[in-house]
């Protein structure tokens, strides 16, 4: 569990599919599953789960990334195979921190400048400073492809793939917008050593068991 950096207030919780049956069924879920197998063109495991809160009054920002560029660098992701799933737990209004998209932007590949620290995740997820996207190609990225804001009621499901530049403002409404991301990656893409970070992430973050869902 990953709490906000200004407050105690619950930002994460991760691998939420091994802690609570409910999300386990989901996981598993064919309406989810099928539709991952059938854009990555394999069977599918679950790389990573979480729910991110974002309270009302002060829930914080996702500042733009690729998650793909993270999961190679510090997970061993080898390849683009994978893509992930957010379910809207409440409503995501455009003003209470919906997640913004560049459409497309999944073709270019960001890398981004600096060394990984060791422990990096420690204080990337409460609000991350370095490892960022270079502003000159983010403003490249969006004037190609503009920026969609993916509003939906409870129980809508978005699907994206792992490359997409995204990221969300911190929310200062009353109306909490909490969402469970889930990432199906191909078995055929399992995790290796990571590409750039000198020890891989914990198991809570990248899983190492490849084991297909939803068969
Ligand atoms: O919850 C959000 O708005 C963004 C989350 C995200 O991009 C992530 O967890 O990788
Ligand atoms: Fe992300």
């Amino acid at each position: 569990m990953i709490v906000e950096p200004s407050s105690n207030e619950v930002r994460s919780i991760f691998e939420v599919h091994t802690i609570s049956k409910v999300f386990h069924d989901l996981v598993n879920d064919p309406r989810l599953v099928e539709r991952a197998r059938q854009v990555l063109g394999s069977d599918v495991y679950v790389h990573q789960s979480r729910i991110n809160y974002k309270p009302g009054f002060g829930g914080g920002s996702f500042y733009w990334h690729s998650d793909f560029e993270t999961w190679h660098a510090e997970d061993g992701m080898p390849r683009m195979r994978a893509a992930s799933v957010s379910i809207s737990l409440t409503e995501n209004f455009t003003y209470n921190g919906a997640l913004m998209i560049m459409p497309g932007s999944h073709r270019t590949f960001v890398s981004c400048v600096g060394a990984t620290p060791d422990d990096h995740y420690r204080a990337s997820l409460r609000s991350q400073h370095v490892g960022t996207p270079d502003q000159d190609s983010l403003t490249m990225l969006s004037e190609r492809h503009g920026i969609d804001v993916l509003t939906g009621q409870a129980g809508d499901a978005t699907l994206f793939d792992s490359n997409c530049m995204h990221g969300s403002g911190g929310n200062i409404t009353p109306y909490p917008r909490s969402n469970i991301f889930i990432v199906f990656n191909s078995v055929e893409n399992a995790c290796v050593k990571p590409f750039a970070a000198s020890n891989p992430r914990p198991d809570f973050l990248s899983a190492r068991d490849f084991t297909p869902v939803g068969r």
